[in-house]
């Protein structure tokens, strides 16, 4: 199986983001803006998701500009002209053959030329799609582009338009090689928690988890982790987002566990909570079975037609229950809860599920109505902080009639998680 996306892939994507284009617009990508650390340093460059799924141009400072004119189709590529200085401080970039080879876009030239090709295009009742919202909003060249666009808007009919629900609209389904990329992501992620089952003992910190983790997955051609790893002992398995990952990993407590590769740009989610020890108190395996109940059953419901929304709510109802077969929650609690803060919401507190894709929180809305190929998480939970613990399950499902769960290879059962 090949978990490189080849320019069929983007040429693809941009013809089924031209059947989306009314006639006379031109949608532009802007790439991720390179964030400063400090002083001279920048954090690691990451392209942004749209850019990259359009064209598969890793590299900063790349535009694309797409037009649709008198019904005819014009793609182009703009990327940096490399010089001497870039190639001794940050080594090779692209040449315009290879921006072409990757991205399948005939027309590639280097970013002074955009100017000139988008105003070419530009005729007065032209549609301008661009991204509104995504986090190429501090990149200079798009802020350029769009104060001119600003000042120069009232004296003629250009319109603009946020392109973000367009490209939604197509990232939401997965093809078979997203799907096999993400099944890798999730995959590797797994093998990591395996290494996490056998590593864990009472006495380790919660950052040499991390670092049993971050080790597998670099070692297996992981490029990032596709958000910042939850590391969570005792009563920290009850911050959400817990990520400060310092503290000592103690005999009879748990570790909550959230993480995820990202593997050639695609996210993998995955929870787990596990005993330290090896061995959960009867307490802490009474939770977990409840957890696991709802994981069970909600993961049977990501069929086509069902909202986030209407798994939210069932979700909630099933947890519900559970609380009050825990003792956590009366009839009564229940009976006089007032609707806008629900009894159930002390101990459960987020959603059952988000996008996943590109984005570990990927495009896609909560009335988004699901259909085949999307893949969303499924992560129910219970977090008791005046017993100390929480506990969180989440696995990665593929919607269909019969829903397939992507992570049925990890291990959940309370006997594949104890020693
Ligand atoms: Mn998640």
């Amino acid at each position: 199986m090949e978990f490189s996306l080849n320019k069929d892939f983007f040429i693809r994507n941009r013809k089924n983001l031209f059947s989306l284009l009314p006639n006379n617009s031109m949608a532009i990508l802007f790439p991720a803006e390179q964030f400063v650390r400090n002083g001279d340093a920048l954090y690691k460059y990451r392209q942004n998701s749209d850019l990259f799924y359009f064209s598969g141009l890793k590299q900063e400072k790349t535009v694309i500009l797409l037009c649709k004119i008198n019904n005819s189709t014009d793609e182009y590529a703009f990327i940096i002209e490399p010089n001497e200085k870039m190639l001794i401080w940050t080594g090779h970039k692209y040449s315009i053959d290879e921006a072409k080879e990757i991205s399948g876009i005939k027309n590639v030239f280097y970013l002074n030329e955009f100017e000139k090709y988008f105003k070419e295009n530009l005729n007065n009742d032209t549609l301008v799609y661009y991204s509104m919202s995504s986090n190429t909003r501090g990149f200079d060249y798009k802020n350029k582009i769009i104060s001119e666009w600003k000042e120069g808007v009232e004296n003629d009919k250009i319109q603009f338009k946020d392109l973000d629900s367009l490209s939604m609209q197509l990232r939401l389904q997965k093809q078979k090689e997203e799907i096999a990329i993400i099944q890798k992501a999730i995959d590797i992620t797994g093998e990591a928690f395996k290494k996490v089952l056998d590593f864990i003992v009472p006495g380790v910190y919660e950052y040499e988890v991390e670092a049993e983790i971050s080790h597998h997955f670099i070692k297996n051609g992981v490029e990032s982790h596709a958000y910042s790893p939850i590391i969570a002992a005792g009563k920290n398995n009850c911050v959400l987002h817990y990520e400060t990952n310092r503290e000592l990993c103690k005999n009879g407590d748990l570790l909550l566990m959230d993480f995820g590769a990202e593997y050639n740009y695609y996210a993998a989610d995955l929870s787990r909570t596990i005993p330290i020890s090896g061995k959960f108190t009867n307490r802490q395996k009474q939770v977990y079975a409840s957890v696991l109940k709802v994981l069970k059953e909600m993961k049977t419901k990501y069929v086509p037609g069902q909202t986030i929304r209407k798994l939210n709510k069932e979700c909630e109802l099933l947890i519900q229950e559970e609380l009050v077969s825990l003792g956590l929650l009366s009839e009564a609690d229940i009976k006089n809860q007032n609707e806008d803060s629900p009894a159930l919401k002390k101990y459960y507190m987020h959603g059952v599920s988000h996008f996943i894709g590109l984005d570990v929180h990927d495009v896609g809305v909560k009335d988004t109505v699901l259909l085949p190929g999307m893949v969303l998480s499924c992560e129910p939970g219970i977090y008791i902080a005046e017993e100390g613990f929480g506990i969180r399950l989440e696995n990665d499902i593929l919607v269909a009639e019969n829903p397939i769960d992507l992570c049925s290879n990890i291990p959940i059962e309370i006997s594949e998680v104890c020693k």
